[in-house]
């Protein structure tokens, strides 16, 4: 079979010949981490002083995790590995509060990332005949910015869209025979249903694929997806600290999605134990950069969760596949392909002084769109005044929320004592979306 690929020579390399370009990789990356704050710390804790140390990808092992929180501690520029001049861009995590993550890129990083995009895209089967139209943000979020170089690369011709504004993306995709769209499983659910009112056909479209990502999805899902607009649906699946999408992509025969080796080394590990888990044992993704100069990062624990694909896939590449993402082993929440931490939105909460001490966030599916419901207990008092002080306070409360997590949830104020209270710990989130 005539399999499409970007990059044969990397894509389909032996293992040895893998492993000692990941060996030179992870010396590299050592030697950039060394130049960090951090890591000069960290390191030197096991007496890790050169890169020369690294014989074997084996003394891996021996380095200690990384996690969000050191990359919150080490903002914003303990973890850069450049001097600032040689770094041409930065993405910040999505939460504004006040601990945010920083990953800083040089021109040869966006480069690299660059080529791994290109190589998801030609994997999946597009080509530069494709019309592209991006459907995710563009900005601090990865997905926009990340896929839209890839898939000029590719030479696609891009419709750099952006996300939301429904009735003009059909309209895009409508006069441009757009073939192929990037955005979360939830927004082309949503775009589906918004054709009828929009009174656009399948027929005037000339969709064929589309990559989803940035959020947990299921097979169903998938499939859903596929039969509604008669096209195939990728799995995508990335996070800003290892760049953003471009880590791992399903090829054409959707067997798992290919995790970019020469890139990234990958482990799972049980998170309780922190032990290394053999093929086919659920636990969590953690990856090591082995190309990134600015911020180098050793063995990140993304809290994803997710096993090792055993036996080939039919394309022939060498390169490892991950089962598609089961959950987190984390609070955090993702809503509509946004990640949402349950303290960011407290810290808002907690700043309104009308607001007492229960409160609870709910998660619900409308249609094919999550929502976020924040309920709240509020003095007394300002439920006998006048009803549209209550209104104007949901609307701050609305506000403030809106621009901490960039979510536009629903608020509800509720009367002292009339939300749930656990007996232990606090019981702030119920999801009610239905798990797959
Ligand atoms: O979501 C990068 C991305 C953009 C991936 C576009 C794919 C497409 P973050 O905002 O940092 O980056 O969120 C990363 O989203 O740790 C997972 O929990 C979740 N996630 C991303 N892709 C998938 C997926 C981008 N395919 C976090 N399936 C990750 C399930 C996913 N979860």
């Amino acid at each position: 079979m005539n399999v499409p690929v970007w990059n044969p020579a990397i894509e389909f390399m032996e293992r040895e010949a893998l492993e000692r370009v990941q060996l030179a990789g992870l010396r590299k990356t050592v030697a950039w981490a060394l130049k960090t704050p951090f890591y000069r710390h960290r390191l030197a804790g096991i007496g890790l002083k050169h890169p020369e140390d690294i014989v074997d990808l084996r003394d891996l092992r021996s380095i200690p995790y990384t996690t969000k929180d050191d990359l919150r501690e080490a903002y914003p520029s303990g973890l850069l590995a450049v001097e600032p001049e040689r770094t041409v861009r930065l993405h910040t995590s999505s939460g504004t509060t006040g601990t945010p993550t920083v990953i800083y890129h040089s021109r040869q990083d966006l480069d690299c990332w660059t080529e791994l995009v290109a190589r998801c895209i030609v994997a999946a089967g597009a080509t530069a005949h494709d019309v592209f139209q991006n459907m995710t943000g563009y900005g601090l979020f990865t997905g926009g910015l990340g896929l839209h170089y890839g898939a000029e690369r590719v030479g696609m011709l891009v419709i750099p869209a952006s996300s939301g504004n429904t009735s003009r993306q059909l309209q895009l995709m409508k006069n441009f025979r757009t073939t192929v769209v990037h955005a979360t499983p939830s927004y082309l659910l949503h775009l589906h249903a918004s054709l009828a009112e929009e009174g656009i056909s399948l027929d005037q479209l000339g969709l064929r694929k589309a990559f989803i990502g940035a959020e947990p999805h299921s097979e169903q899902t998938r499939r859903k997806i596929e039969d509604l607009f008669r096209i195939d649906a990728y799995n995508s699946y990335g996070l800003s600290e290892m760049n953003g999408p471009g880590v791992a992509f399903e090829c054409v025969h959707k067997t798992g999605l290919h995790l970019w080796e020469d890139a990234f080394i990958l482990e799972i590990i049980d998170p309780r134990t922190l032990q290394s888990l053999p093929e086919g044992e659920t636990g969590e993704i953690v990856m090591t950069t082995l190309q990134r100069q600015a911020t180098p990062l050793l063995r990140y624990r993304t809290r994803d969760l997710s096993h090792l694909v055993g036996g080939n896939c039919p394309c022939g590449r060498t390169h490892r596949r991950l089962a598609r993402i089961k959950g987190r082993s984390d609070d955090m929440l993702i809503v509509n392909g946004v990640n949402v931490f349950p303290s960011q939105i407290e810290d808002v909460l907690m700043k309104v002084p009308e607001v007492g001490t229960n409160y609870l966030i709910q998660l619900e599916k409308r249609g094919s769109l999550d929502r976020l419901v924040v309920k709240a207990e509020i003095c007394a008092k300002l439920f006998t005044g006048d009803p549209r002080t209550l209104d104007d306070l949901c609307e701050r409360i609305g506000e403030l929320l809106r621009s901490a997590v960039l979510v536009k949830p629903t608020v509800e104020l509720h009367e002292p004592g009339s939300l749930p209270v656990s007996e232990g710990k606090a019981k702030r989130v119920v999801d009610l979306r239905p798990a797959f």
